[in-house]
């Protein structure tokens, strides 16, 4: 049952947790429980009244802004939440919005597996405390050579591998988007193998500009944008930007990607943004810009070179695609 208190997220940091009423359920991210236990008789508090996370799309508070800006324009809400790429809801861009639109991603639950000391299957609330949200303005840009400048709101990537502990077995780190053809109508048809997945190398997993994102312009993320969780990697196409994650694996192997799986000679593991390497059917030099009219010049790493390059020092980036 759903305990309605206030809302933890507008409460402040400085609010002191009694430890011991949460010790029923794993619970890493402790700030975002504070003060929830204030004016409550401790028995009867549970971690359901973390259930209180807001709905798709609805407002997020005390986000913290970060410098993370390319200082471009943003793209307007209406083309970022109106022009998607969703398999699972269609092929067509303009289909997420209206397939995605009645798509319930509460509760949600995420499996943590594989080589880490933390494994298990987490509620949403548990794995992303909303006292810890930071938003982020990055360059997004699609392997077919359109981009947009997006605010996005969620945690380092990193800060949640930590807490799960991974071990020295840890070189990759995979996800997985739900599997579930009744809410996912695209999963009828066989145009990508079902569950969509992706993976990092450990080192990009824990690279600060990694983000696990919850929201876009302080809102949780709307469906068509892959509520309630999805990655986003700055620095690489956009189809590394796995959306609706159910399932985070740490693996001693490359795991398999599902662009990757469906096009080898098109797509590889790593997808990082360059400009010098054409895809076999068109060119990465330019990008258009949604909501513009020229193309404008596509930017080694997406313009991140100086954060990302060293990962890959010794690599040809021709090959390893
Ligand atoms: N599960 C899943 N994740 C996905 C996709 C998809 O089809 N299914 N498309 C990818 C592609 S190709 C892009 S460009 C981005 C688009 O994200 P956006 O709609 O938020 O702009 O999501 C990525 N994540
Ligand atoms: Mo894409």
């Amino acid at each position: 049952m759903l305990i309605k208190v206030r809302k933890p997220w507008s409460l402040d940091e400085r609010d002191v947790t009694p430890e011991a009423l949460f010790k029923q359920r794993r619970r890493f991210l402790k700030t975002g429980v504070a003060a929830l236990a204030g004016g409550l008789a401790g028995g009867l508090l549970s971690s359901q009244a973390f259930a209180a996370w807001p709905e798709a799309g609805d407002m997020l508070s005390g986000i913290n802004k970060t410098a993370f800006d390319p200082g471009e324009d943003l793209t307007p809400f209406d083309q970022v939440s109106s022009y998607n790429n969703f398999y699972e809801f269609g092929t067509g861009k303009d289909d997420p919005v209206y397939a995605a639109k009645d798509f319930q991603s509460k509760p949600w639950t995420v499996e943590i597996a594989g080589a880490c000391a933390k494994p298990g299957l987490y509620d949403f609330e548990d794995l992303i405390s909303p006292h810890q949200l930071e938003e982020r303005i990055y360059r997004h840009r699609c392997v077919e050579a359109w981009s947009m400048v997006v605010p996005w709101v969620g945690l380092s990537l990193a800060d949640v591998i930590k807490r799960l502990e991974p071990t020295s077995k840890a070189r990759y780190v995979a996800f997985e988007t739900l599997l579930d053809p009744e809410r996912m109508p695209g999963q009828r048809r066989a145009v990508l193998q079902w569950p969509y997945v992706e993976g990092l190398r450990m080192d990009e997993a824990m690279n600060p500009l990694a983000f696990l994102t919850v929201g876009l312009y302080g809102r949780t993320l709307p469906p068509q944008n892959g509520a309630p969780l999805r990655l986003v990697v700055p620095w690489k196409y956009g189809f590394k930007g796995i959306k609706s994650i159910v399932k985070i694996t740490f693996t001693e192997n490359e795991p398999p990607t599902s662009w990757n799986r469906s096009a080898p000679r098109e797509y590889g593991f790593y997808a990082n943004v360059n400009p010098e390497v054409s895809h076999p059917r068109w060119s990465q030099a330019k990008e258009r810009r949604i909501g513009e009219f020229f193309k404008r010049p596509t930017l080694p790493f997406n313009g991140y070179a100086e954060q990302v390059a060293h990962l890959y020092t010794g690599m040809d980036l021709a090959q390893y695609i």
